[in-house]
Parts: C-alpha cells; sequence; structure tokens
C-alpha cells in the first residue's frame, strides 16, 4: 500500500512538472510557431510578429518578389508581388507595376488573417467630440481640419464601436498657436483614447490616420495602426495599439 502511495505521488509531481515545464518553456514556443505575421508600412522596416512578441526588423529587401496581401488607404487591394528600392512598388501576377495611390500596407502570415475593410467618413454626431475637446481642455469650439469616424466591433462583443480622428493641424484658412490630434474610441457612451498629440509649434505637429483595423494575432480583437504624417510630408510614422483591460496600449512603433 505504501509503495502505491509513493507512486502516486510521484506521477502527481511528474504531471505538475511537465505542466509547469510546458507553461514556462514550451508555450511561448507554440505560441511563435502558431501565429507568424509580417506587416510592412512605408517606412524602412518591418514588424515581425510571433505568437505574442514583436520584433523589427531592417532587412527590408529580404521581401523583395514576396507575394503579400497588400492593404490600401485601409481597403483590402489583393495580392501582389512587393518591391522596394527608393519606395515600394507593386507588381501583378503578370509583373506590371500597380499604382500605390493611399497609404500601403503589405501583410504576409501563417494564418488566414482578420482586418476590416474600413472608411472613413465625417462625423456625424458631435458629442464626443466636445466630450473630448472638454475633457482636453480645449474650446469645444476649436476649428477642425480633420473630422473623421468609423464604426468596428473592435472587441467582437457584438456591438460596433466608433473611432474618431480629430486635429487641427496644418490648417490653411485659419491660425492656432496650438496644433492638437487625437484618435478615440467611443465604447457604451466611454472615451477611450487610443493616441494624442499636442504640440505649440505647427512644424513639429503630426497628423493621424487609421491605417488598419486588423487583428494580428488571431485573438478575436483588432489592433489598430495608427500612422502620422509630418507637416513636411517627408516622414511617417506607425504606432500599433491593442485593447487590453479596457485601455489602448502600445505595441510597437516606429
Ligand atoms: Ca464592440
Ligand atoms: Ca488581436
Amino acid at each position: 500500500m505504501k509503495s502505491n502511495k509513493v507512486i502516486v505521488v510521484l506521477i502527481a509531481f511528474l504531471v505538475i512538472f511537465a505542466f509547469l515545464f510546458y507553461w514556462l518553456v514550451g508555450r511561448e514556443r507554440v505560441e511563435r510557431n502558431n501565429y507568424q505575421l509580417v506587416m510592412i508600412t512605408e517606412n524602412e522596416v518591418t514588424w515581425n510578429c510571433y505568437g505574442s512578441s514583436w520584433e523589427k526588423k531592417t532587412n527590408i529587401n529580404d521581401y523583395n518578389w514576396k507575394k503579400m496581401d497588400v492593404f490600401i488607404d485601409g481597403k483590402y487591394s489583393g495580392k501582389y508581388y512587393i518591391y522596394h528600392d527608393d519606395q515600394w512598388y507593386l507588381y501583378d501576377d503578370n509583373k506590371e507595376a500597380v499604382d500605390i495611390n493611399g497609404n500601403f500596407l503589405a501583410i504576409e502570415s501563417n494564418f488566414d488573417v482578420n482586418a476590416v475593410s474600413f472608411e472613413m467618413s465625417e462625423i456625424e454626431d458631435n458629442e464626443y467630440v466636445v466630450e473630448e475637446l472638454e475633457n482636453k481642455g480645449l474650446s469645444t469650439g476649436s476649428q477642425l481640419t480633420v473630422n473623421d469616424e468609423t464604426k468596428v466591433d473592435i472587441d467582437n462583443d457584438g456591438k460596433e464601436e466608433t473611432l474618431y480622428v480629430i486635429s487641427n493641424t496644418f490648417p490653411i484658412d485659419f491660425d492656432t498657436d496650438f496644433s492638437f490630434s487625437y484618435v478615440f474610441m467611443e465604447k457604451d457612451g466611454q472615451i477611450y483614447d487610443v493616441f494624442s498629440n499636442e504640440s505649440d509649434n505647427m512644424y513639429t505637429a503630426v497628423r493621424p490616420f487609421i491605417n488598419a483595423i486588423i487583428d494580428t494575432n488571431n485573438d478575436g480583437i483588432y489592433e489598430i495602426l495608427i500612422s502620422t504624417a509630418e507637416y513636411s510630408n517627408q516622414g511617417q510614422g506607425h504606432i500599433l495599439y491593442e485593447w487590453k483591460n479596457n485601455t489602448f496600449q502600445k505595441i510597437i512603433e516606429n
């Protein structure tokens, strides 16, 4: 009887040890192997995602002549061969050049990536814009140069959230000594900030836009890629956010 008990205890220990070993060492490896994704934006940097860990790669020429899923201005455009020289170029199956009119995003993955084909439209109801401006201590009568929204079920709960982009950057017909840009989400009557940029100098201010709404890790929750344009239009920045614990968190940026 006694030796039976010892065997049971030993087996229990082995099971617990195997479970802990998998949890600490194997799980990450399994995750890395499960979902892999490469995301290429207009910068000369690619983002590679293995499970939940992201890496930046600068060897962009490795992707030359790879066939990838291409999105232009948030809309799925098709599978094209991509090629980088002084900028990114696209080619179809006959190796004919395809124009890129808009913001380019290319994706390669070992799973079926769920991305939203979305369109921005002018904000219909000002209620949450007024609330956001008040939250930021700004005049609710502030003139805007960007005033866009789109509706998406970001958190996969069956109800659409609204994503707002507002900005007073790069004005043509008015002056301002304070530039601001905010991207925020309204969910169940609450505002959640995604991106904000404020500047006293209009030449350093940046204007954001929603570049992609895409589930990069296949967990059913969409991530949001915010890209930013600088006044000079020379540079672009990119930040990927995830909705986690009721807040937007940066995953990776460049
Ligand atoms: Ca929702
Ligand atoms: Ca996700």
